[in-house]
């Protein structure tokens, strides 16, 4: 005999999406209709399993006096403190047994109240309906008003409405959620992020009068050879649609066409109407634009597109996926601020007000599907929803949630069937439903490799030479996909320092019309504010099963600090490209938009002398069409000149926009018309020996015995200068479990190149100079590394010349090459002539401008969550800090910090970096690539660091 009946609970182990939902609408965030948002304060009860308690919570007059509060929107494991259980990350794997569609009996489930008064003037009962709705539950919800059930739902990240008008009272109403964490509709939400149970986006009641707006959907096309948009609503409650800037008063389901101007990315021309039945007036923000496939590639307006775009996650330090307005506004201006020109809204639709933005600002969106199976590939795919057709209703329901929510954006141009969900079926049903409810958008799904039901080939992180294969059309692939674009949906994995080879790729998308460019993975590192380490990640809440840092891999900080990479990525993908030939005294300026002229932007010219800006003016440039170039003659320089003298050409916004101020700098390009010349150290006087254990030259006094340098004038140096090969793995040195080529970082360490042994073979004074060998080689092998520091002084100034001559059979190329040591007395300010202001390194140093910049120790160090090599600055000509000037021949990758790099190393979370008294300074030679392992190709083979032979010099001067 069995003692556990099934309860209602079971709704959570069914596949179905649910029962008592309206039919899925169009989304509007306003209406002359009257709205009450349930958002603030709620109460909530936590249970360990779905049937610990009973439904009595739902019914009028229970008391939850002792239960805590919450805020809704939010994720109850963000709140309390931990007293409500924690976050778990997995990357892809199900934190819990697969057995579909069944759940874990420890179902954490939230039990959510709320009582609400209608405000007074809310129209009486009789006029019309009402209707609650959820834009956002994670996973699963059953819902009570005033102790009646209303239904249960699934699909965290889609709205949910119920009609509720019947049911309402003036005052005193009982809202009652219970929200499940876990369901079935967890097995379709399997995407790389935190799990987050909760009611995380707003809930709000809306008064229905009668003969109010129902469904609609707005068709704005554009006719680029005719200049011409048409306009159709189509409304499930017939009106009127009224467009007053184009004089438009039509019946809704009757096309209008007149002149207008489109809208783009780059031109996001919205014009303001209104949708009006008997019963309410809906506003609607119209774009004209028509997105087709023509000639194998997405055009939008007749023209194809490069997408120039970022993956986007919701995601905000504290509140997690519950996010304000103003954060997603902060989002869409970063972007557009960085040169962005696309989202895809990675894994799932977002916030719709998120859309509004990216209608108004400008940004092309893949609008994509909560659906990711991912955890199933362990099973190869076995028993994957996806292809099993129980499912096919839930896969059909999100996909008509998400299309019938957006399909009024002009910003949304493709539909996305979900991501990593295998194939199957159900993908089919989904893909062929789109298509035949919205005929004026593309259909994109990366999983479907031979693109039997979409309109792209999508692939996620090839390596460039399979990017060029793909583009010269020698990748094979089915008929159908042969004669598809390609966009690479992911790529430039951006987790830690990186992503490195941006240029690389972008190189090939702007000369390859096949390849229609690609979304960096991914925005923003999903930490979560913590004061125990800073950030925390994956592992940090004691998940039994987690996948650490990987869910920090943004190019932005969870805090939304731009990171080098962001920065990197702005300068790459610039709307304008300036190539200066300093010599020649000319630019030519290229408008690399797919839309614009030029002439939303202002061009300067200016000139350094050493860094210094000597010279600066306006550059007038023709308003080029999209595609077009021209050269520019730059003014005449004054002649006779020995200093290293080039040019820098800017490309501004003329005027204040939506998104940016005039002037803030789009686009920028230097060039050399005189190189650097670097005066040579005339030795004068030889090393002196004033018998106390030290043996001077010129400022420097060195330890006698052992060849190390004490000091420079006053400055007291410890720990070298001396060959320094190590630096902490980058997750991207690291590389991801899966991948096994080049993962260097984890190479690196088992040849030992973190504990190098650094072997005295001799100390000598050879004439002018003080030569100190050695060998630098780690425990156990039999690699190795000769390297001879040679010392001389012209009285003032201490030059060092270090030769380098690797031994034995070196596999690997080496994580850097330079000098390190530490600087004892007091270092705050840096000063450098080189590359900056930022972070560079070989294959993300785009951004690096040549110039004079200035910063302190702390501002150099770019705090990833997960502590990792940052913070070089490259082709640095000289630098000072703590009272010294480093000049370096050639020019050198500079770095300070105040801990080790073992101390780096050895942190694993921010907290972990606790400030010393030394100043540790890296001089390199070298700096091996960055690349995209942790999930990607690693760097290309000309950012690969051999260890070769090699010779590299520095003068030291004191500057007091
Ligand atoms: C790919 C996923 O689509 C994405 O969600 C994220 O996990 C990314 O990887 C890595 O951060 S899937 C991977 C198997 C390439």
């Amino acid at each position: 005999m069995s003692f556990r009946t099934p309860t209602a609970a079971d709704h959570v182990e069914d596949v179905s999406p649910g029962t008592g939902t309206l039919p899925p609408r169009a989304w509007y965030a306003r209406s002359d209709a009257r709205s009450l948002s349930l958002n603030g304060d709620w109460r909530l009860r936590v249970a360990p399993t779905a049937d610990a308690e009973d439904d009595s919570f739902a019914v009028p007059g229970f008391d939850a006096g002792d239960w805590a509060r919450v805020t809704v929107p939010g994720h109850w494991v963000l709140q309390g403190d931990g007293a409500f259980g924690s976050p778990i990350y997995t990357n892809h794997l199900y934190p819990f047994p697969v057995d579909p569609p069944r759940v874990p009996t420890e179902n954490p489930t939230g039990d959510h109240l709320r009582v609400f008064d209608l405000p007074s003037d809310w129209p009486a009962a009789g006029s019309g309906d009402a209707v609650l709705r959820f834009d956002g539950v994670e996973s699963c919800a059953r819902v009570w008003l005033n102790g009646t059930e209303l239904g249960v739902f699934k699909g965290s990240r889609l709205p949910h409405e119920f009609a509720v008008g019947a049911l309402l009272k003036p005052s005193g109403n009982v809202l009652a959620v219970r929200v499940n964490q876990w369901s079935a509709g967890s097995y379709l939400e399997d995407q790389d992020q935190w799990w987050l149970p909760g009611i995380f986006r707003d809930v709000t009641l809306l008064h229905r009068p009668a003969g109010c707006a129902g469904d609609f959907f707005t068709h704005a096309s554009y006719d680029h050879a005719g200049g011409e948009g048409t306009l159709r609503v189509d409304s499930e409650v017939a009106g009127r649609v009224s467009v007053p800037a184009l004089d438009i008063d039509v019946a809704t389901g009757e096309s209008v066409t007149v002149p207008v101007r489109p809208w783009t990315a780059e031109t996001p021309h919205l014009y303001d109407g209104e949708l009006i039945t008997p019963g309410e007036r809906v506003p609607l923000r119209i774009g004209f634009r028509t997105v087709a496939l023509t000639d194998g590639l997405i055009t939008v307006n007749g023209r194809p597109l490069l997408f120039k775009g970022v993956n986007r996650h919701e995601w905000h330090p504290e509140k997690g996926r519950a996010l304000d307005p103003g954060t997603m506004r902060e989002d869409v201006l970063l972007m557009k601020r960085h040169n962005l020109n696309a989202v895809r809204t990675s894994h799932y639709p977002p916030h719709p007000a998120f859309l509004d933005l990216c209608d108004e600002y400008g940004l092309w969106v893949i609008d994509e599907c909560d659906l990711e199976t991912h955890g199933f590939v362990e099973q190869e795919w076995r028993d994957n929803p996806v292809d099993d057709e129980r499912w096919t209703p839930a896969l059909l329901d999100r996909a008509a949630r998400m299309v019938e929510r957006d399909k009024n954006h002009p910003s949304v141009i493709v539909w996305s069937l979900g991501n990593e969900a295998g194939t199957g079926r159900g993908l089919t049903a989904m893909a062929d439903w789109i298509h035949a409810r919205d005929d004026g958008r593309l259909v994109h799904y990366e999983g479907d490799a031979d693109c039997r039901d979409t309109d792209v080939y999508s692939r996620m992180y090839p390596a460039h030479e399979e990017v060029r294969r793909i583009a010269e059309g020698r990748d094979g692939g089915t008929r159908a996909r042969r004669r598809l674009p390609l966009i690479l949906c992911e790529y430039a994995h951006a987790m830690g320092n990186g992503p490195g080879g941006l240029a690389d790729y972008q190189a090939l998308f702007e000369s390859h019309d096949r390849l229609q460019g690609g979304f960096v993975w991914e925005w923003i590192d999903h930490g979560v504010r913590d004061e125990r380490f800073g950030y925390a990640y994956g592992g940090d809440f004691g998940e039994e099963l987690h996948d650490g840092n990987f869910v920090c891999d943004g190019l932005v900080l969870p805090d939304r600090t731009p990171s080098p990479g962001l920065l990197e990525y702005k300068k790459v993908i610039e709307p304008v490209l300036i190539e200066v030939d300093g010599a020649g005294g000319t630019a030519r300026v290229t408008n690399r938009q797919d839309f614009a002229d030029l002439s939303a932007f202002a061009f300067t010219w200016s000139c350094q002398v050493d860094g210094e800006t000597v010279g600066s003016g306006p550059l007038t440039v023709p308003a080029l069409a999209p595609g077009g170039s021209a050269d520019v003659k730059l003014p005449a320089l004054p002649a006779g000149r020995d200093a290293e003298t080039g040019w820098t050409v800017s490309a501004a916004l003329a005027a204040d926009t939506r998104w940016g101020a005039a002037g803030h700098e789009v686009a920028w390009g230097q060039g050399a018309v005189t190189a650097r010349r670097v005066p040579a150290v005339e030795p004068a006087g030889a090393p002196a020996f004033p018998g106390d254990g030290t043996l001077t030259l010129g400022p420097g006094v060195f330890d006698a015995r052992t060849g190390a340098l004490r000091a420079i004038g006053g400055v007291g140096v410890t720990g070298g200068p001396r060959l320094d090969v190590w630096r902490a793995p980058t997750d991207n040195d690291d590389g991801a479990p899966w991948q096994s080529d080049t993962r260097y970082g984890l190479l690196w360490r088992k040849l030992g190149l973190h504990r190098m042994r650094h072997r005295l073979d001799a100390v000598e004074q050879d004439g002018p100079a003080l030569t100190v060998r050695t060998r630098v080689a780690p425990a156990a092998w039999e690699v190795g590394l000769a390297a001879v520091y040679r010392w001389t002084s012209d009285g003032e100034r201490l030059a060092l010349t270090v030769s380098v001559t690797p031994e034995g059979d070196w596999r690997v190329p080496l994580p850097r090459l330079g000098v390190r040591f530490g600087l004892t007395g007091p270092a705050d300010r840096v000063r450098w002539f080189g590359g900056g202001p930022g972070e560079a390194y070989p294959d993300t140093k785009e951004a690096a401008r040549l110039g004079r910049w200035e910063s302190t120790v702390d501002a150099l160090q770019t705090p990833y969550v997960r502590p990792q090599e940052n913070g070089a600055r490259a082709d640095v000509r000289w630098a000072e800090v703590g009272g010294l000037r480093i000049e370096g021949d050639p020019e050198f990758w500079f770095t300070a910090r105040r801990w080790t790099t073992e101390h780096l190393d050895a942190a694993a979370h921010l907290t972990d970096l606790v400030p010393g008294d030394t100043v540790w300074v890296n001089l390199d030679h070298g700096q091996h690539g960055i690349g995209s392992q942790s999930c990607g190709p690693g760097p290309l083979p000309h950012y690969r660091l051999d260890a070769e032979r090699a010779e590299f010099s520095f003068v030291f001067t004191p500057v007091g």
